[in-house]
Protein backbone atom coordinates (compact mmCIF):
# COMPACT_ATOMS: atom_id res chain seq x y z
CA UNK A 1 0.00 0.00 0.00
CA UNK A 2 1.62 3.13 -1.08
CA UNK A 3 0.72 6.42 0.72
CA UNK A 4 -1.49 7.59 -1.56
CA UNK A 5 -5.19 8.58 -0.77
CA UNK A 6 -7.89 9.67 -2.64
CA UNK A 7 -8.31 12.66 -0.81
CA UNK A 8 -5.20 14.18 -1.34
CA UNK A 9 -6.30 14.66 -4.98
CA UNK A 10 -8.78 16.85 -3.01
CA UNK A 11 -6.10 19.58 -4.45
CA UNK A 12 -6.72 21.85 -7.14
CA UNK A 13 -4.32 24.23 -9.25
CA UNK A 14 -5.12 27.70 -9.33
CA UNK A 15 -6.26 28.48 -12.51
CA UNK A 16 -6.09 32.06 -12.81
CA UNK A 17 -2.66 31.86 -11.85
CA UNK A 18 -1.44 29.36 -14.36
CA UNK A 19 -3.08 31.22 -17.39
CA UNK A 20 -1.48 34.38 -16.11
CA UNK A 21 1.91 32.40 -16.27
CA UNK A 22 1.20 31.39 -20.01
CA UNK A 23 0.25 35.03 -20.49
CA UNK A 24 3.60 35.93 -19.00
CA UNK A 25 5.58 33.42 -20.83
CA UNK A 26 3.80 34.56 -23.95
CA UNK A 27 5.11 38.01 -23.77
CA UNK A 28 8.81 36.56 -24.62
CA UNK A 29 9.47 36.44 -28.05
CA UNK A 30 5.99 37.91 -28.85
CA UNK A 31 5.49 39.45 -32.33
CA UNK A 32 2.79 41.10 -34.49
CA UNK A 33 2.03 38.23 -37.13
CA UNK A 34 0.35 39.98 -40.17
CA UNK A 35 -1.28 37.41 -41.99
CA UNK A 36 -3.67 36.77 -38.76
CA UNK A 37 -3.29 40.09 -37.48
CA UNK A 38 -2.99 38.47 -33.76
CA UNK A 39 0.06 38.23 -31.23
CA UNK A 40 1.91 35.37 -31.89
CA UNK A 41 4.79 34.09 -30.11
CA UNK A 42 8.54 33.31 -31.92
CA UNK A 43 11.25 31.70 -29.56
CA UNK A 44 13.20 30.23 -31.52
CA UNK A 45 15.57 27.58 -29.80
CA UNK A 46 18.48 29.21 -28.01
CA UNK A 47 17.59 32.72 -29.67
CA UNK A 48 17.98 35.75 -27.78
CA UNK A 49 14.13 35.40 -27.01
CA UNK A 50 14.42 31.81 -26.13
CA UNK A 51 17.06 32.63 -23.63
CA UNK A 52 14.73 35.59 -22.22
CA UNK A 53 11.90 32.65 -22.23
CA UNK A 54 14.30 30.49 -20.16
CA UNK A 55 15.50 33.26 -17.41
CA UNK A 56 12.04 33.62 -16.70
CA UNK A 57 11.14 29.95 -16.37
CA UNK A 58 14.20 29.54 -14.40
CA UNK A 59 13.60 32.94 -12.00
CA UNK A 60 9.98 31.40 -11.56
CA UNK A 61 11.51 28.04 -10.50
CA UNK A 62 13.90 29.32 -8.17
CA UNK A 63 11.21 31.75 -6.49
CA UNK A 64 9.15 28.36 -5.87
CA UNK A 65 12.22 27.00 -3.68
CA UNK A 66 13.15 24.76 -6.49
CA UNK A 67 17.10 23.39 -7.01
CA UNK A 68 18.23 23.73 -10.82
CA UNK A 69 20.51 22.66 -12.77
CA UNK A 70 21.01 22.86 -16.18
CA UNK A 71 22.89 20.41 -18.43
CA UNK A 72 25.72 20.45 -21.14
CA UNK A 73 22.82 20.60 -23.81
CA UNK A 74 20.40 23.36 -21.87
CA UNK A 75 17.92 21.22 -20.62
CA UNK A 76 16.58 22.32 -17.61
CA UNK A 77 15.43 20.39 -14.35
CA UNK A 78 14.33 21.80 -11.05
CA UNK A 79 13.96 19.67 -8.30
CA UNK A 80 11.18 19.88 -5.46
CA UNK A 81 12.79 17.00 -2.47
CA UNK A 82 10.33 14.69 -1.30
CA UNK A 83 9.75 12.82 2.16
CA UNK A 84 12.37 10.21 0.63
CA UNK A 85 15.29 12.20 -0.99
CA UNK A 86 16.55 8.58 -2.30
CA UNK A 87 13.09 7.72 -4.33
CA UNK A 88 13.22 8.52 -8.09
CA UNK A 89 11.72 11.67 -8.52
CA UNK A 90 8.68 11.62 -10.79
CA UNK A 91 9.16 14.42 -14.03
CA UNK A 92 6.91 16.66 -15.77
CA UNK A 93 8.12 18.50 -18.54
CA UNK A 94 7.72 19.96 -22.45
CA UNK A 95 9.51 22.91 -23.99
CA UNK A 96 9.27 26.35 -24.31
CA UNK A 97 11.25 27.23 -27.26
CA UNK A 98 8.67 27.54 -30.47
CA UNK A 99 8.37 27.70 -34.34
CA UNK A 100 8.24 30.92 -35.78
CA UNK A 101 4.65 31.56 -36.01
CA UNK A 102 3.29 29.50 -32.59
CA UNK A 103 0.86 30.32 -30.18
CA UNK A 104 1.48 30.26 -26.42
CA UNK A 105 0.42 27.01 -25.16
CA UNK A 106 2.49 25.24 -27.27
CA UNK A 107 4.96 23.43 -24.72
CA UNK A 108 4.13 25.94 -22.30
CA UNK A 109 2.05 24.38 -21.23
CA UNK A 110 3.62 21.25 -19.97
CA UNK A 111 6.77 23.19 -18.23
CA UNK A 112 3.61 26.15 -16.77
CA UNK A 113 1.37 23.50 -15.73
CA UNK A 114 4.27 21.89 -13.93
CA UNK A 115 5.31 24.62 -11.81
CA UNK A 116 1.46 25.28 -11.54
CA UNK A 117 1.47 21.78 -9.59
CA UNK A 118 4.12 22.72 -7.31
CA UNK A 119 3.24 25.70 -6.63
CA UNK A 120 -0.36 24.27 -5.76
CA UNK A 121 1.64 21.58 -3.53
CA UNK A 122 3.49 23.97 -2.02
CA UNK A 123 -0.03 26.07 -0.74
CA UNK A 124 -0.87 23.09 0.88
CA UNK A 125 2.06 22.28 2.06
CA UNK A 126 2.30 18.53 1.27
CA UNK A 127 5.52 16.57 0.73
CA UNK A 128 4.88 13.72 -1.59
CA UNK A 129 7.16 10.82 -0.88
CA UNK A 130 9.20 11.05 -4.21
CA UNK A 131 10.64 13.92 -5.31
CA UNK A 132 9.01 16.30 -8.25
CA UNK A 133 11.06 17.31 -10.92
CA UNK A 134 9.79 19.98 -13.45
CA UNK A 135 11.82 20.77 -16.67
CA UNK A 136 11.95 21.84 -20.16
CA UNK A 137 14.44 20.68 -23.05
CA UNK A 138 16.19 22.23 -26.04
CA UNK A 139 14.82 22.29 -29.34
CA UNK A 140 12.17 20.28 -29.06
CA UNK A 141 10.80 22.13 -32.38
CA UNK A 142 13.57 21.13 -34.80
CA UNK A 143 12.19 24.23 -36.27
CA UNK A 144 15.89 26.10 -36.08
CA UNK A 145 18.26 23.23 -35.67
CA UNK A 146 16.66 20.93 -38.33
CA UNK A 147 15.87 17.80 -35.92
CA UNK A 148 13.11 17.62 -33.26
CA UNK A 149 13.22 16.47 -29.34
CA UNK A 150 16.87 17.39 -29.69
CA UNK A 151 17.43 17.86 -26.19
CA UNK A 152 15.49 15.47 -25.28
CA UNK A 153 16.63 12.73 -27.30
CA UNK A 154 19.97 13.58 -25.77
CA UNK A 155 18.70 12.94 -22.23
CA UNK A 156 17.33 9.37 -23.43
CA UNK A 157 20.55 8.73 -25.15
CA UNK A 158 19.10 8.76 -28.30
CA UNK A 159 21.17 11.49 -29.61
CA UNK A 160 24.68 11.48 -28.53
CA UNK A 161 26.14 15.25 -27.08
CA UNK A 162 28.66 16.26 -29.44
CA UNK A 163 26.50 15.26 -32.61
CA UNK A 164 23.20 17.56 -31.20
CA UNK A 165 26.57 20.25 -29.92
CA UNK A 166 27.28 20.20 -33.83
CA UNK A 167 24.25 20.74 -35.56
CA UNK A 168 23.62 23.80 -37.10
CA UNK A 169 21.18 26.24 -38.43
CA UNK A 170 20.96 27.98 -41.62
CA UNK A 171 23.78 31.08 -40.87
CA UNK A 172 25.57 28.25 -40.17
CA UNK A 173 25.67 28.15 -36.04
CA UNK A 174 25.81 25.55 -34.16
CA UNK A 175 23.72 24.61 -31.27
CA UNK A 176 26.61 24.58 -28.93
CA UNK A 177 27.68 28.05 -29.94
CA UNK A 178 23.97 29.27 -29.47
CA UNK A 179 23.88 27.33 -26.13
CA UNK A 180 26.92 29.74 -24.84
CA UNK A 181 25.65 32.61 -26.50
CA UNK A 182 22.66 32.68 -24.38
CA UNK A 183 24.33 31.55 -21.25
CA UNK A 184 22.80 28.25 -21.62
CA UNK A 185 25.75 25.45 -21.80
CA UNK A 186 25.14 23.95 -18.43
CA UNK A 187 27.64 21.68 -17.01
CA UNK A 188 25.34 19.07 -15.71
CA UNK A 189 25.68 15.38 -17.73
CA UNK A 190 23.08 15.14 -19.89
CA UNK A 191 22.93 11.10 -19.27
CA UNK A 192 19.73 11.45 -17.76
CA UNK A 193 18.85 8.99 -13.93
CA UNK A 194 15.62 7.35 -15.51
CA UNK A 195 12.99 9.29 -13.38
CA UNK A 196 10.07 7.01 -11.51
CA UNK A 197 7.75 8.50 -14.07
CA UNK A 198 7.27 11.06 -16.52
CA UNK A 199 4.13 12.73 -17.29
CA UNK A 200 3.42 15.99 -20.06
CA UNK A 201 0.54 18.24 -20.12
CA UNK A 202 0.49 19.25 -24.21
CA UNK A 203 -2.28 21.38 -26.34
CA UNK A 204 -3.52 18.23 -28.42
CA UNK A 205 -3.07 20.60 -31.82
CA UNK A 206 -5.42 19.23 -33.77
CA UNK A 207 -9.42 19.00 -33.64
CA UNK A 208 -10.05 15.73 -32.58
CA UNK A 209 -10.85 16.46 -29.14
CA UNK A 210 -12.72 19.91 -29.58
CA UNK A 211 -14.74 17.85 -32.19
CA UNK A 212 -15.59 15.02 -29.95
CA UNK A 213 -16.08 17.69 -27.59
CA UNK A 214 -14.37 16.20 -24.79
CA UNK A 215 -12.12 17.53 -21.95
CA UNK A 216 -8.90 15.33 -22.04
CA UNK A 217 -7.20 13.60 -24.09
CA UNK A 218 -5.75 10.51 -22.83
CA UNK A 219 -2.70 10.04 -25.13
CA UNK A 220 -2.07 6.34 -25.92
CA UNK A 221 1.41 7.28 -28.17
CA UNK A 222 3.01 9.26 -30.64
CA UNK A 223 2.98 8.16 -34.74
CA UNK A 224 6.10 7.76 -36.50
CA UNK A 225 7.78 10.69 -38.33
CA UNK A 226 10.17 10.95 -41.38
CA UNK A 227 11.98 15.06 -41.97
CA UNK A 228 13.96 14.84 -45.02
CA UNK A 229 16.29 17.59 -46.55
CA UNK A 230 16.64 17.57 -50.10
CA UNK A 231 19.13 20.38 -51.95
CA UNK A 232 18.26 20.09 -55.96
CA UNK A 233 20.82 21.46 -58.12
CA UNK A 234 19.90 22.66 -61.50
CA UNK A 235 21.82 25.31 -63.78
CA UNK A 236 20.96 28.94 -63.52
CA UNK A 237 19.43 30.44 -66.94
CA UNK A 238 18.37 33.50 -68.26
CA UNK A 239 14.26 33.11 -68.39
CA UNK A 240 13.43 34.65 -71.56
CA UNK A 241 16.25 33.26 -74.12
CA UNK A 242 16.23 29.82 -72.64
CA UNK A 243 14.38 27.32 -74.54
CA UNK A 244 12.59 24.66 -71.99
CA UNK A 245 13.79 21.65 -72.79
CA UNK A 246 17.57 22.99 -72.53
CA UNK A 247 16.62 23.94 -69.22
CA UNK A 248 17.50 21.90 -65.58
CA UNK A 249 15.33 23.52 -63.56
CA UNK A 250 15.40 22.64 -59.75
CA UNK A 251 12.43 24.25 -59.02
CA UNK A 252 10.97 22.01 -61.53
CA UNK A 253 11.82 19.32 -59.65
CA UNK A 254 10.94 20.61 -56.31
CA UNK A 255 7.33 20.87 -57.80
CA UNK A 256 6.90 17.41 -58.98
CA UNK A 257 7.88 16.12 -55.20
CA UNK A 258 5.38 18.12 -53.92
CA UNK A 259 2.53 16.96 -55.97
CA UNK A 260 4.10 13.50 -55.59
CA UNK A 261 3.39 13.51 -52.46
CA UNK A 262 0.17 14.82 -52.11
CA UNK A 263 -0.62 12.28 -54.96
CA UNK A 264 1.05 9.20 -52.46
CA UNK A 265 -1.84 10.65 -49.74
CA UNK A 266 -4.55 10.94 -52.11
CA UNK A 267 -3.80 7.66 -53.59
CA UNK A 268 -4.99 5.79 -50.28
CA UNK A 269 -2.03 3.09 -50.89
CA UNK A 270 -0.87 4.41 -47.33
CA UNK A 271 -4.03 4.53 -45.52
CA UNK A 272 -5.95 8.07 -45.20
CA UNK A 273 -3.59 8.54 -42.63
CA UNK A 274 -0.38 9.37 -43.90
CA UNK A 275 0.40 13.23 -43.66
CA UNK A 276 2.89 14.87 -45.76
CA UNK A 277 3.98 18.44 -45.86
CA UNK A 278 6.51 20.51 -47.47
CA UNK A 279 7.44 23.69 -44.92
CA UNK A 280 10.67 25.01 -46.84
CA UNK A 281 11.50 25.55 -50.74
CA UNK A 282 13.99 28.41 -50.82
CA UNK A 283 15.05 29.15 -54.15
CA UNK A 284 18.21 30.24 -55.22
CA UNK A 285 19.25 33.24 -56.56
CA UNK A 286 15.61 33.34 -56.52
CA UNK A 287 14.85 36.27 -59.21
CA UNK A 288 12.48 36.79 -61.39
CA UNK A 289 14.01 36.49 -64.71
CA UNK A 290 16.70 33.62 -63.58
CA UNK A 291 15.96 29.85 -64.09
CA UNK A 292 17.03 28.68 -60.61
CA UNK A 293 20.17 26.65 -60.11
CA UNK A 294 19.48 25.53 -56.51
CA UNK A 295 16.15 24.52 -54.61
CA UNK A 296 16.40 23.42 -50.39
CA UNK A 297 13.16 22.14 -49.71
CA UNK A 298 11.76 19.49 -46.49
CA UNK A 299 9.50 16.84 -46.79
CA UNK A 300 8.03 15.37 -43.58
CA UNK A 301 5.85 12.26 -43.97
CA UNK A 302 3.98 10.92 -40.69
CA UNK A 303 2.05 7.97 -40.08
CA UNK A 304 0.55 6.51 -37.23
CA UNK A 305 2.07 3.05 -37.83
CA UNK A 306 5.85 3.03 -38.72
CA UNK A 307 5.63 -0.07 -41.10
CA UNK A 308 3.15 1.98 -43.19
CA UNK A 309 5.60 5.00 -43.06
CA UNK A 310 8.77 2.80 -44.44
CA UNK A 311 6.88 1.71 -47.16
CA UNK A 312 6.02 5.11 -48.26
CA UNK A 313 9.17 6.27 -47.54
CA UNK A 314 10.07 3.26 -49.95
CA UNK A 315 8.07 4.78 -52.80
CA UNK A 316 8.76 8.94 -52.31
CA UNK A 317 13.19 8.33 -52.23
CA UNK A 318 13.04 6.67 -55.57
CA UNK A 319 11.36 8.89 -57.27
CA UNK A 320 13.86 11.53 -56.01
CA UNK A 321 16.20 9.64 -58.18
CA UNK A 322 13.59 9.39 -60.65
CA UNK A 323 12.74 13.12 -61.61
CA UNK A 324 16.58 13.89 -61.24
CA UNK A 325 17.10 11.98 -63.91
CA UNK A 326 14.56 12.98 -66.09
CA UNK A 327 15.02 16.98 -64.92
CA UNK A 328 18.91 16.38 -65.48
CA UNK A 329 19.32 17.72 -61.95
CA UNK A 330 20.96 16.34 -58.80
CA UNK A 331 18.91 15.16 -56.06
CA UNK A 332 20.59 15.15 -52.50
CA UNK A 333 18.69 14.20 -49.59
CA UNK A 334 19.26 13.89 -45.90
CA UNK A 335 17.51 12.48 -43.25
CA UNK A 336 17.48 15.22 -40.32
CA UNK A 337 14.50 13.37 -38.21
CA UNK A 338 13.64 10.15 -37.97
CA UNK A 339 11.42 8.53 -34.86
CA UNK A 340 9.12 5.35 -35.24
CA UNK A 341 5.31 5.41 -33.71
CA UNK A 342 5.85 4.97 -29.53
CA UNK A 343 3.20 3.28 -27.36
CA UNK A 344 2.93 5.25 -24.05
CA UNK A 345 3.11 3.19 -20.32
CA UNK A 346 0.00 1.37 -20.11
CA UNK A 347 -0.20 2.48 -16.49
CA UNK A 348 0.46 5.89 -17.15
CA UNK A 349 -2.73 6.17 -19.69
CA UNK A 350 -4.55 4.22 -17.01
CA UNK A 351 -4.15 7.06 -14.17
CA UNK A 352 -4.78 9.93 -16.64
CA UNK A 353 -7.81 8.15 -17.81
CA UNK A 354 -9.23 7.55 -14.18
CA UNK A 355 -8.42 10.78 -12.66
CA UNK A 356 -9.88 12.59 -15.49
CA UNK A 357 -12.97 10.32 -14.60
CA UNK A 358 -12.75 11.05 -11.21
CA UNK A 359 -12.99 14.57 -11.59
CA UNK A 360 -15.90 14.48 -13.63
CA UNK A 361 -13.95 14.78 -17.28
CA UNK A 362 -15.32 13.62 -20.49
CA UNK A 363 -12.13 11.78 -21.92
CA UNK A 364 -11.01 10.37 -25.19
CA UNK A 365 -8.09 7.92 -26.21
CA UNK A 366 -5.90 9.66 -28.94
CA UNK A 367 -3.00 9.23 -30.96
CA UNK A 368 -0.65 12.35 -31.17
CA UNK A 369 0.23 13.20 -34.98
CA UNK A 370 2.78 15.75 -33.09
CA UNK A 371 6.10 14.75 -32.16
CA UNK A 372 6.83 15.22 -28.23
CA UNK A 373 9.50 15.08 -25.31
CA UNK A 374 7.34 12.37 -23.39
CA UNK A 375 7.87 10.05 -26.33
CA UNK A 376 11.48 10.27 -25.95
CA UNK A 377 11.27 9.85 -22.07
CA UNK A 378 9.07 6.89 -22.82
CA UNK A 379 12.54 5.30 -23.84
CA UNK A 380 13.57 5.52 -19.97
CA UNK A 381 10.81 5.64 -17.69
CA UNK A 382 7.25 4.88 -18.03
CA UNK A 383 5.62 8.15 -19.80
CA UNK A 384 2.25 9.23 -20.35
CA UNK A 385 0.34 12.32 -21.62
CA UNK A 386 -2.66 14.50 -20.87
CA UNK A 387 -3.79 16.41 -24.07
CA UNK A 388 -6.61 19.68 -23.54
CA UNK A 389 -8.57 20.58 -26.55
CA UNK A 390 -8.40 23.84 -28.17
CA UNK A 391 -10.10 26.04 -30.10
CA UNK A 392 -10.59 26.81 -33.82
CA UNK A 393 -10.05 22.95 -34.47
CA UNK A 394 -6.95 22.92 -32.11
CA UNK A 395 -4.99 25.12 -35.18
CA UNK A 396 -1.47 24.85 -33.70
CA UNK A 397 1.66 26.35 -34.92
CA UNK A 398 -0.25 29.61 -35.47
CA UNK A 399 -1.08 32.14 -33.45
CA UNK A 400 -4.49 31.60 -33.72
CA UNK A 401 -3.77 28.56 -31.08
CA UNK A 402 -6.39 28.81 -28.08
CA UNK A 403 -7.58 26.97 -24.86
CA UNK A 404 -9.43 28.24 -22.66
CA UNK A 405 -8.63 28.56 -18.57
CA UNK A 406 -10.66 26.22 -18.19
CA UNK A 407 -9.54 23.42 -20.65
CA UNK A 408 -6.02 24.32 -19.42
CA UNK A 409 -6.88 23.76 -15.88
CA UNK A 410 -8.70 20.73 -16.43
CA UNK A 411 -5.16 19.22 -18.27
CA UNK A 412 -3.14 20.58 -15.23
CA UNK A 413 -5.56 19.39 -12.87
CA UNK A 414 -5.45 15.70 -14.06
CA UNK A 415 -1.76 15.98 -14.79
CA UNK A 416 -1.96 16.81 -10.66
CA UNK A 417 -3.70 13.86 -9.40
CA UNK A 418 -1.56 11.77 -11.73
CA UNK A 419 1.69 13.18 -10.26
CA UNK A 420 0.69 13.23 -6.95
CA UNK A 421 -0.33 9.48 -6.76
CA UNK A 422 3.17 8.29 -8.62
CA UNK A 423 4.95 10.22 -6.00
CA UNK A 424 3.13 8.28 -3.48
CA UNK A 425 4.29 4.53 -5.41
CA UNK A 426 6.85 2.78 -3.22
CA UNK A 427 9.77 1.17 -4.59
CA UNK A 428 13.34 3.22 -5.59
O1 LIG B 1 6.77 18.71 -35.28
C1 LIG B 1 6.20 18.33 -34.27
O2 LIG B 1 5.45 17.40 -34.30
C2 LIG B 1 6.43 19.01 -32.95
O3 LIG B 1 5.69 20.21 -32.92
N1 LIG B 1 7.81 19.25 -32.70
MN1 LIG C 1 5.04 20.95 -28.46
MN1 LIG D 1 5.25 22.39 -31.70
Amino acid sequence: MNGYDERMTRLSIDADRLYASLDGLGAIGAYHDEPTGLTGVRRLALTAEDGAGRRHVVAAMRALGLAVTVDRIGNVYARREGRDPRAKPVMMGSHIDSVATAGRFDGCLGVLGGLEVVRTLNDAQRVTRRPIVVAFFTEEEGARFSTDMLGSAVAAKRIALETAWSRTDRAGKTVKSELEAIGFLGDAPVELDPPHAYVECHVEQGPVLRAANVDIGVVTGVQAIAWHELVITGRSAHAGTTPMDLRRDPGIAAARIQLYLRAMVLSGRYTKQLRATVGVTQYSPGLVNVVPNRVQMTVDVRHPDDEVLKKALGELVPFYAKVAEEERVEVQHKVTARTPDIAFAPRVQELVLRHAEGRGLSFKKIVSGAGHDAQEMAAVCPAGMVFVPGEYEGISHNPREFSTKEQCANGVNVMLDVVMELAEEEGV
